[in-house]
């Protein structure tokens, strides 16, 4: 048994102590310290203490590199028109299966550790970029590699119809037929995904499509999630609570119905203020009529080279404040307790409560409204991940 309380400060109940990776107890440091006189004591210094940071939305799996597409945009031509031009997701999927596992996660790895040293604990990866089934799975055990390689948690997305393949592009039903018929049930035999994605818009799959996917991954036993509503009014977002998602993901065009189907369902909204911001939309998601309606809202990065090259889940907390007018309490609940909801795993993280995983981010601020506040500043003292310590500094190497 391995144990260890952690004390912020001297009164109240301001201590955790960790048995086995879990957290044992809350309480004061005195009272701590009479239940688990053996016990490794950590002093914080009074030091502010979140759950674990969890980025619940990210494509940082990838080869390639798209900073030349940046350079077009800056130049007048839109994320959709160098998309139909075969460039955007496709040219990441052609430099993505030229990498073999090894190089998919050791690339990843800057950014991962750019997440770390912001503090996250768990991440979700999804694949996307493979097309076919083949790179498809690569990406997968790359993302679990990941998970190996460094001190935290990963949850894998199948993001089964992310794009057209070109061989398709004449009709992408028979690229929906084989999604359905061959690499679903090899995806979930493999067990290396733990929910299914798909990109529903106009250059990408239609409602209908995508329902093909979901029922398909349903009767496979499998969670579904969904890009949704991000450049159009698609309807996404009451496609994915009718499939009883996990989450829909950007929703800057979801409409009323949307917004109330979602509450129904329980599905939780991922925001994505990175994409909407590197893309430089003009609508954002309905944030006050998804508040109104009680649906969870987490925040996401979305790190991918397209639309949200962004590695910093603290940024994210501040675009969703300044972009989308989240108060600093949701920005944090986003991060946390909602993010955990969105992959599932509220039962096990995203909170601070006995038998939970003692993930933990140690933070160098006064308030939890300054990780909000500030842009590009380094507030991580250290993180905790499953009881254990990693230090910022280890964690940013
Ligand atoms: N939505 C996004 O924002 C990314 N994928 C998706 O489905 C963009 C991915 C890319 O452009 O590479
Ligand atoms: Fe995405």
């Amino acid at each position: 048994m391995r144990a260890g309380v952690g004390t912020a400060g001297a009164q109240g109940p301001d201590s955790i102590a960790a048995i086995d990776g879990r957290i044992a107890a809350i309480g004061s440091a005195s009272e701590l310290r009479g239940r688990y006189p053996d016990a490794e004591f950590i002093d914080l210094d009074g030091r502010l203490v979140t759950p674990g940071l969890i980025d619940c939305h990210t494509h940082i799996v990838h080869g390639g590199d798209r900073s030349a597409e940046m350079e077009r945009r800056l130049a007048g031509e839109s994320y959709e028109s160098i998309a139909r031009g075969g460039g955007g997701i496709l040219s990441t999927a052609a430099a993505t299966s030229r990498l073999d596992e090894a190089e998919l996660a050791s690339t990843a790895l800057p950014r991962v550790d750019a997440l770390l040293a912001d503090g996250v604990t768990t991440l979700e990866i999804k694949s996307g970029y493979g097309l076919e089934l083949d790179v498809e799975l690569r990406m997968l055990r790359a993302a679990r590699h990941i998970g190996t390689l460094r001190p935290l948690s990963v949850s894998t997305s199948y993001l089964a119809a992310h794009v057209v393949p070109p061989e398709f592009a004449g009709g992408s039903d028979g690229y929906i037929e084989r999604i359905c018929s061959h690499y679903l049930p090899a995806v979930a035999g493999s067990g290396l995904a733990d929910a299914v994605d798909a990109y529903c818009e106009r250059i990408a799959f239609s409602v209908d499509q995508v329902a093909r996917v979901f029922e398909r991954a349903r009767a496979l036993g499998l969670a579904v999630k969904l890009h949704a509503d991000q450049l159009s009014n698609m309807h996404a977002a009451a496609l994915a609570a009718h499939y009883g998602a996990l989450s829909a993901d950007h929703l800057e065009f979801t409409d009323a119905a949307g917004v109330a189907a979602l509450a129904r369902a329980g599905t939780v909204a991922v925001l994505l203020p990175g994409a909407f911001y590197f893309l430089r939309q003009s609508q954002a998601p309905p944030v006050r009529a998804l508040r109104q309606a009680g649906v969870p809202m987490a925040i996401a990065s979305d790190c991918n080279p397209g639309t949200s090259p962004l590695s910093s889940l603290l940024a994210a907390m501040n675009l969703a404040a300044v972009e989308f007018g989240l108060s600093t309490a949701e920005c944090l609940a986003g991060v946390t307790r909602e993010a955990a909801r969105a992959l599932g795993v509220l039962a096990d993280r995203g909170t601070i409560e006995v038998g939970k995983s003692c993930d933990l981010a140690i933070w160098n601020v006064a308030q939890p409204a300054a990780l909000v506040y500030s842009l590009g500043s380094r507030s991580l003292h250290e993180r905790v991940w499953q009881g254990q310590r990693w230090p910022a500094a280890a964690a940013s190497r």
